[in-house]
């Protein structure tokens, strides 16, 4: 909705100063949570007894021969993870059943010599790494080991974080680099009938031993977050920042909706990441289907479009490939991305920040495309000029978030009749987190020359990318 009463005059005196790079704000990703963050969407596998058997939550009794895949390819999951333009596949190598896909010395409950399948998908990994031609890009893999375990005799007792230990050890000295290691918090009892306290303090430290660079998903990290619901949404705002003192993954972490916004001003960086099944289940259950199109793309504008990383189940069926029926929508959700964010209205236009009267001088680095500007003082403004009117229906803002996630607020001006004013969705501001993505969808296409956008921050606002899109055109 536009509020055409609000006119509000340009500054007349604009400061612009070439600069270095501001002061960081609050923490700051590390180098492989940016490159995490960099992959936006990744695909999940959950694969195991369950697919054969048609449970969510394997018993831990079921027959070791009940997994038998008949015409395994983890070279077609790679493959449609390429063609869906997912950066990595995490594979359920033990869910709660305790069922490993890998020999493992540490259980009896495993695939024994008939499939390994961690080996099978690095491998089929690897190979598509190492045959990578333009525009491809590599795929990386990780690993979803769960702590809850209703299979293994030693679960309820000390012995079990023991084994669960060698259990990580064994996994990532023998198949990795893995890029994310998935510690699932569920914690229910084993096979008689009690509950562990799982050792969480050593099983992180083993993983930082292992693989200090992978990404330790769990409810609170260290590396990236749940995001408090399996729907796929990220909340408005969310913070990639959350206060982890004194809790713990499973019994004692924040509330959901807590997860879901993360917390401002939060003193670690725990970016959110949504994971959400392309079907009903997490395993594979020949009366479900995959979700439309539609469904996927809304369910990516409110999680790679709210600051969250998408990690999008497909679940390989009992022939151990991904259903066609699945691959098909996967190729149109990849399709439809590209067709509406392949043109970005934006690229060349000019791009200038100010700062607002009261406060100092705003500096500017305009780099080509990648607008990366600061101001001095908690507010900012930044006008976009293009050629010519455009249409769109579609922003996107991007922080630079290796400085720290500082935008609070965004609000849009949009010029006409000579004079400016200010867009709403609603009554609130145009968004309230940026981060490292925010999508903005307007509720209907405009069609202006001049954009003016507001920033509130807790410090200096720090953009590193706007772009304009317009959903409808063909
Ligand atoms: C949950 C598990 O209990 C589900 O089975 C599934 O693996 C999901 C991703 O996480 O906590």
């Amino acid at each position: 909705m536009i509020h055409n009463k609000t006119l509000i005059l340009l500054p007349l005196a604009l400061f612009f100063v070439a600069c270095g790079a501001p002061d960081p704000y609050g923490p700051t990703p590390t180098e492989a949570q940016l490159a995490w963050q960099r992959m936006e969407i990744n695909m999940f596998c959950h694969f195991g007894p369950n697919t054969f058997t048609g449970a969510e939550w394997g018993s831990g009794q079921e027959d070791n021969e009940v997994f038998a895949p008949t015409a395994l390819d983890c070279r077609q999951w790679v493959d449609v993870a390429r063609q869906a333009g997912m950066g990595g596949i995490i594979l359920t190598a033990k869910h709660h059943d305790g069922f490993c896909l890998w020999p493992s010395q540490y259980s009896s409950h495993t695939v024994a010599d008939s499939f390994d399948i961690l080996r099978a998908l690095r491998t089929a990994i690897d190979d598509h790494n190492s045959n990578l031609r333009p525009p491809t890009s590599d795929i990386k893999m990780g690993v979803y080991i769960s702590p809850w375990d209703r299979n293994h005799p030693t679960y309820g007792t000390d012995a079990y974080n023991d084994v669960f230990v060698n259990t990580l050890r064994e996994v990532h000295t023998q198949y990795g680099p893995f890029f994310e290691q998935w510690f699932d918090g569920a914690c229910g009892e084993g096979p008689n009938g009690k509950k562990q306290q799982y050792d969480w303090p050593r099983f992180m430290q083993t993983m930082h031993d292992l693989n200090p660079q992978a990404v330790i998903f769990s409810d609170i990290g260290p590396g990236c977050r749940w995001v408090g619901n399996e729907q796929g949404h990220c909340s408005d705002p969310c913070w990639s920042t959350l206060n982890t003192e004194g809790a713990t993954p499973s019994d004692n972490k924040p509330d959901p909706s807590e997860l879901e916004t993360g917390h401002k001003g939060g003193s670690k960086w725990v970016p959110a990441e949504v994971d959400v099944s392309i079907r009903p289940g997490w395993f594979w259950h020949p009366d479900e289907h995959p979700k439309s199109v539609d469904e996927l793309m809304e369910i990516y504008y409110n999680s790679v479009g709210r600051n969250g990383l998408l990690l999008l189940n497909v679940p390989p069926d009992t022939n151990g490939r991904i259903p066609a029926e699945d691959s098909a929508v996967l190729v149109a959700f990849r399709a439809e991305r590209d067709r509406i964010f392949s043109h970005d209205l934006a690229q060349g236009a000019k791009a200038h920040a100010w700062h607002r009267p009261g406060h100092k001088a705003s500096n500017v680095l305009d780099t080509a495309y990648h607008t990366y500007w600061a101001a001095t003082g908690k507010h900012a403004e930044l006008t976009l000029t293009l050629d010519s009117a455009t249409t769109f229906d579609l922003i996107v803002i991007q922080e630079y978030i290796p400085l720290g996630q500082r935008i609070t607020s965004v609000n849009l001006l949009l010029d006409r009749d000579g004079g400016l004013y200010s867009y709403s969705l609603g009554d609130g501001p145009l968004c309230t987190t940026v981060g490292y993505k925010r999508i903005i969808r307007l509720d209907q296409p405009v069609c202006w020359r001049q954009l003016v956008f507001q920033f509130e921050g807790m410090a200096p606002p720090v953009i590193n990318r706007i772009a304009l899109y317009n959903t409808q055109a063909q």
